[in-house]
């Protein structure tokens, strides 16, 4: 018996060694110590031998049926810290999507300009969002008792002067910080350091103290246009812009001037454009007049002109400054500016 014990003893303790996982360990355990098992059946027998020897053999039988519990659960045990270590990587599982970001429509609108102008050989200009009153106005022909002025109502800043003091050299005249209400200021900032001819486009944020609405707000973009040189027209104007709208939407569309009044410009101009979507027939995005008001335009003033010491006898250009939201709400017809800038991503996840 004691013979036997000990040759169970090498087979049982060599077999848990080798065993590769829980589940071999669990069927050792029935095997052997599982009511039918053979260190069971080997308790069972003990019953049918001599005292004396079921003296000698029974407390073995019980060390031998504990070591070999102590040792499936150790085994156990290191099996299950394996596991705890191990990230769980299941290659079989299909690979989880990584939502990448998109451009906002007026992103994409804006980047659509910018691609359009320079194909055609204007360049992109940026000018600063925080602007003095003299190249807001002054320098654009709206001196500080000009009723034009009232055209745009201004975010004034607080400690504007205090901050102009030691800032640019011509705020110096002014002395007054605003939000910039519109991209013209950048006119005059670009001719102060560059000689004609050139052409330019600048897109820009600009701000209004204004009640908003569908079409309106406090905070929108705008794109200037600049080109000066020996002989520019408003022939070059009308071609220039006619040719932007038709990239831009990708087809002929007609467009209409009407005499309007800008200090900075002279004649000044009114840019409307055939209702994309009525095609100028009438409908409810055009208010049934069949052209949507898009722009301002013009012949640059002779003041500007000397303002930015060029002689106005030897040079003349056209300018003009559009809506980007209004652009964008006629591309992808959309109803009201103030969705730009909701933030609601059943809207913008629409782009
Ligand atoms: C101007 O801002 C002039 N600086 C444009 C200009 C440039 C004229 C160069 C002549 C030469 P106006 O205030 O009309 O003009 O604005 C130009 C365009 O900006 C409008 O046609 C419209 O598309 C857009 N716009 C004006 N106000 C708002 C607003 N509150 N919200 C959204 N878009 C606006």
């Amino acid at each position: 018996m004691i013979k036997k014990i000990e040759d169970l003893k090498l087979k049982i303790f060599k077999l848990i060694e080798d065993a590769a996982d829980v589940a071999a360990l669990e069927n050792l355990r029935v095997q052997y110590l599982g009511r039918k098992g053979e260190v069971t059946n080997l308790l069972k027998t003990l019953k049918d031998i001599s005292i004396e020897e079921r003296k000698k053999v029974g407390p073995q039988l019980q060390t031998f049926k504990k070591e070999i519990e102590l040792a499936l659960d150790d085994k156990v045990g290191k099996f299950m810290e394996i596991a705890a270590a191990a990230p769980e990587i299941d290659i079989t599982i299909p690979g989880k999507k990584i939502s990448v970001g998109h451009y906002h429509p007026l992103s994409i609108v804006e980047k659509d300009v910018r691609r359009i102008f320079k194909a055609m050989n204007f360049s992109v200009v940026e000018g600063p969002e925080i602007e003095s009153d003299y190249y807001n106005f002054d320098a654009l022909n709206i001196p500080k008792s000009h009723p034009a002025r009232d055209m745009w109502d201004t975010f004034w800043l607080q400690d504007g002067q205090k901050l102009a003091k030691g800032g640019d050299k011509l705020s110096a005249i002014s002395h007054k910080l605003l939000l910039r209400t519109h991209t013209s200021p950048v006119q005059m900032r670009y001719m102060e350091t560059h000689k004609p001819p050139f052409q330019i486009i600048v897109p820009g944020r600009v701000f209004r103290y204004e009640a908003t609405d569908a079409s309106h707000e406090t905070n929108f973009n705008q794109i200037e246009g600049l080109m000066v040189g020996k002989d520019v027209n408003l022939a070059n104007f009308k071609f220039v812009i006619q040719e932007f709208f038709k990239r831009l939407f990708g087809k002929n569309l007609e467009i209409r001037l009407r005499p309007s009044y800008f200090p900075f410009v002279e004649p000044g101009l009114e840019v409307d454009l055939q209702c994309v979507k009525c095609g100028g027939k009438g409908c409810n995005i055009c208010g049934n007049s069949g052209w949507l008001e898009i722009m301002g335009a013009g012949m640059v003033h002779p003041k500007v002109f000397e303002a930015a010491h060029y002689n106005p006898r030897e040079l003349q250009g056209f300018a003009f400054g559009m809506g980007l939201e209004r652009i964008a709400m006629i591309k992808y017809n959309i109803p009201d500016i103030r969705m730009f800038y909701s933030g609601d991503l059943r809207f913008i996840n629409q782009f």
